[in-house]
């Protein structure tokens, strides 16, 4: 049976001295393609580029934050983004975002130092300045959704659709993040077949952020859900590894590709 998903994995976990030695093994352990995750993104976008790699997406790797608390750095966040958009236009591979990582309301003193609603007003600025460019050069936007305790604005799935959805464009799409998504959403299958029509990329880790197979959190239900809305994009491995990338990558991918087929078995797509 042919499989649903495509599986990445990010490449800072694959051991290579370049992007194109990281694919390979990638593809070695069992995986379909990598997804960049460096920084500066931009340097990676354009050794991906130049090498003629595919990459499944790119993962933020930007200066600054869309709500970052110093002006200056809204500014390079937005124009790093416009820049990376605009190779991932030629890359074929999506740009996910998030408000701000590291800061949030749900922690004492770690906000940005403006209001809940402003913080919002400036992330909808940003997230519609670089949406107009996505539509000009033909470069494509993920929103993801990451915990109360890494932000406040785009917490929840349905916040990151929401968000996306207020775009109202063919460029710009939700994403979810499955080990936010256990700490967030009461059933992660429900949360999923409420995304659909919106999202388009997920985040693999399990429940402590080690790699899928190493703790407690639901595959089950996150592959039913995918399955139930005729998800068939990217799944890509974002987490810690807990031991050699040799020996726990092939390992962790078995254990998805096992858990996937079990699903396929018991849930025909929609
Ligand atoms: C951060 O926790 C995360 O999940 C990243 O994908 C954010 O870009
Ligand atoms: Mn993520």
């Amino acid at each position: 049976m042919k499989p649903m998903w495509k599986l990445a994995i990010q490449s800072r976990l694959v051991p290579g001295g370049s992007l194109r030695e990281k694919h390979d093994n990638a593809l070695r352990y069992g995986f379909d393609g990598i997804e960049l995750s460096h920084f500066p993104m931009i340097d990676a976008a354009e050794e991906a580029l130049r090498d003629g790699v595919p990459a499944s997406a790119m993962c933020s790797g930007h200066r600054g934050w869309f709500i970052d608390p110093n002006p200056d750095q809204v500014l390079a966040c937005i124009d790093d983004v416009k820049r990376l958009l605009e190779l991932g236009a030629q890359l074929d591979a999506p740009l996910i975002i998030v408000p701000i990582f590291g800061r949030t309301n749900a922690l004492p003193g770690c906000g940005t130092g403006r209001s809940l609603e402003a913080d919002m007003e400036l992330w909808r600025r940003g997230l519609r300045e670089v949406t107009e460019h996505a539509e000009r050069v033909g470069g494509r936007l993920l929103v993801e959704a990451i915990n109360r305790y890494e932000n406040s604005v785009s917490v929840t799935l349905s916040d990151a659709v929401e968000w996306a959805t207020e775009m109202d464009s063919p460029n710009v799409r939700a994403m979810a993040d499955v080990f936010h998504m256990n700490i967030e959403e009461a059933d992660l299958g429900d949360s999923i077949r409420r995304s659909k029509g919106s999202l388009a990329y997920v985040h693999l880790a399990d429940s402590q952020r080690l790699e899928p197979g190493m703790g407690h959190l639901d595959f089950g239900s996150v592959f039913a859900g995918l399955a139930q809305i005729g998800y068939d994009g990217w799944a890509s491995m974002e987490c810690n590894l807990s031991g050699d990338a040799e020996e726990v990558l092939p390992r962790s991918v078995a254990f998805l590709r096992a858990q996937i087929e079990r699903v396929q078995r018991a849930v025909p797509a929609s």
